[in-house]
């Protein structure tokens, strides 16, 4: 019996993943501490705060696999950030080694990177350059899985992931956009895959413009099959006002390279 968890199963993407993921494993256990309905067949629901170390480890019990998404997903307070994204990271990794976990799937962010401007094709390669607070914890997260795959040999995919909704919000988002499709299969190329490492992916669908190149994880096999050249039309995004010069256009990250300092 095989058993994968999803933590930040309640977000807008855990609900999209629980749905799609129904069938992936024998069973699914969905974790948050918002509300998560009730249990539908093949799933468990045990609420958790990340940031409370005894409470992973008992999340994790019997279970094989991990999607990790669980936490502040834009720019908070230090304080916020600290507790879900810091601490809770540490724990999913570190509860993992205790019980003998040997595969996870970090939610990273493009924001890891946001700070290069969108004429610089990226890679795995590439320097972390964060554009806010959230981006720097992000890319902690990333090094935690680097440190506990190359002294314990747990194996991490860190996704990048772009812009993951049902369509692109805005005209940045025709080039970040990755669909759930996309995010779905994505996820179980991890799991499948017979080797994965340590892999820094990023998520982003076969948009027509794209700033990141997959190159170096060919050996996933994860070919991407939406384009967000299907939203080209809508007014919403043909209408929209671009300044090529205004931050919000230069640099990958967009809005979160352009705002402010969240604690001034
Ligand atoms: P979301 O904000 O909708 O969901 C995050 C979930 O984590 C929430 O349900 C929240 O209750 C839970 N959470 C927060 N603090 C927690 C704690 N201390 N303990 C337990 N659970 C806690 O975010 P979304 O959009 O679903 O994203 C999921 C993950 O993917 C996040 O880690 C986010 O940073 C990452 N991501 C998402 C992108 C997107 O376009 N949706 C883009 C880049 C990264
Ligand atoms: C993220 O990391 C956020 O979680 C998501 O809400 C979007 O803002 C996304 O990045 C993006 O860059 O569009």
């Amino acid at each position: 019996m095989s058993k994968i968890l999803l933590t930040g199963a309640a977000g807008g993407l855990g609900k999209e993943l629980r749905k799609r993921l129904n069938n992936f494993r024998d069973t699914i256990r969905l974790s948050d501490i918002s509300d998560l309905g009730q249990a539908q067949a093949n799933e468990e629901i045990v609420y958790c705060d990340l940031s409370d170390f005894d409470s992973v480890l008992a999340l994790l019990d019997g279970v094989d696999e991990i999607i990790h998404l669980g936490g502040v997903s834009i720019e908070d307070t230090f304080a916020n950030i600290l507790s879900a994204n810091l601490i809770g990271t540490y724990n999913i990794y570190e509860a993992a080694r205790q019980k003998g976990i040997t595969r996870i799937l970090f939610a990273s962010t493009n924001h890891t990177i946001g700070f290069h401007d969108r004429e610089t094709l990226l890679d795995a390669s590439s320097e972390l350059r964060p554009d806010s607070i959230y981006g720097v914890s992000k890319g902690y997260g990333e090094l935690m899985a680097r440190y506990y795959y190359d002294k314990f040999n747990i194996e991490s995919a860190c996704v990048r992931i772009g812009s993951s909704f049902e369509k692109p919000l805005d005209r940045r988002m025709m080039d970040t956009w990755l669909s759930f499709e996309d995010l779905t299969s994505l996820v179980k190329r991890i799991f499948e895959v017979d080797r994965l490492g340590y892999a820094i992916i990023y998520g982003v669908s076969n948009n027509r413009c794209v700033w990141w190149d997959n190159k170096k994880v060919s050996y996933l096999g994860w070919h991407p099959k939406d384009s967000s050249e299907i939203f080209a039309d809508e007014p919403y995004i043909r209408d929209e006002v671009v300044d090529p010069n205004e931050a919000r256009t230069q640099y990958q990250g967009g809005r979160f390279a352009a705002a402010g300092h969240f604690e001034d």
